[in-house]
């Protein structure tokens, strides 16, 4: 079953989002597998954010990540990678849909609320960055078979 990593943004703790976010994903079927709340290292969020690492607003991002506690995520199901970045929206709060967390709750593009991995295989190397194997459970949830 396809996984993938959402980290709860400084702001999006610091809003008490957490609880919203997390029933948005329940919601929509997704099963959660593995949660922690931590202050992420100078180390970690630059390597989280790598690919950006020439952009003018990096080291913001990267002091931005690093300034207060975030919540990270594993949540599965199927075409979870791209339906979790629906949930969330387009990077830019202000043109991001209306019914989707950044669209209700976020306003600038340097606070945006929420992560989403943007693909399976990015997916599986943030999973493999953030978390140790023993930390995720595998478990499933008791289901009628026609019901997803
Ligand atoms: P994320 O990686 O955080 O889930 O966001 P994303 O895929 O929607 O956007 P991405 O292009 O990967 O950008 C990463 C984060 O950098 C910040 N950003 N600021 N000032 C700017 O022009 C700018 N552009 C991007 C955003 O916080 C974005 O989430
Ligand atoms: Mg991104």
């Amino acid at each position: 079953m396809e996984r993938t990593f959402i980290m709860i943004k400084p702001d999006g703790v610091q809003r008490h989002l957490t609880g919203e976010i997390i029933h948005r994903f329940e919601r929509k079927g997704f099963t959660l597998v593995g949660l922690k709340m931590m202050q992420v290292s100078r180390e970690l969020a630059e390597t989280h954010y790598s690919v950006h690492q020439e952009r003018p607003f990096f080291k913001g991002l990267v002091d931005f990540i690093t300034s207060a506690p975030v919540i990270a995520m594993v949540w599965e199901g199927e075409n979870v990678v791209s339906a979790a970045r629906n949930l969330i929206g387009q990077t830019n709060p202000t043109t991001a849909d209306p019914g989707s967390i950044r669209g209700d709750f976020g306003v600038s593009i340097g606070r945006n609320l929420i992560h989403g991995s943007d693909a399976i295989e990015t997916a599986q190397t943030e999973i493999a960055l953030w978390f140790v194997e023993d930390e995720l459970v595998d478990w499933k949830p008791v289901r009628q078979s026609w019901l997803y």
